[in-house]
């Protein structure tokens, strides 16, 4: 009797171990970052595929009305300060951090900022 209680005892200690490993290991994070300067669906389109291409991105959304972009990462790849870093050097405005003036001026009329 007391060697089945072990028993299981420590299989219920393996699975709780198990389960705490799964989820340190999650390292995906998810965050909406405000690009205040998108203007329309080429904005949307450029972010979305330029950052899809990046290292450890795995999913971007861009809310062009909402002027926000939703990333999720692989933390263990790349970081948020990597990606709002890549924003800006697509030639957006994150937060209050200018977009790369250069990056910035190539932008077709459309897609720069109005007034
Ligand atoms: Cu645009």
């Amino acid at each position: 009797m007391k060697k089945i209680q072990l028993f299981i005892v420590a299989i219920l200690g393996f699975g709780v171990s198990a389960f705490a490993q799964d989820a340190k290991t999650d390292t995906t994070q998810n965050i909406a970052i405000n690009t205040p300067s998108i203007q329309c669906g080429m904005c949307k389109d450029r972010i979305e595929e330029n950052l899809g291409k990046m290292e450890g991105v795995t999913a971007v959304d861009v809310n062009v009305k909402g002027k926000t972009t939703t990333v999720s990462w692989d933390e263990k790849k790349t970081n948020l300060a990597q990606i709002k870093a890549a924003i800006v050097n697509i030639g957006y405005d994150v937060d209050d951090t200018q977009a790369n003036q250069e990056a910035y001026m190539k932008l077709p009329r459309c897609c720069k900022k109005k007034g």
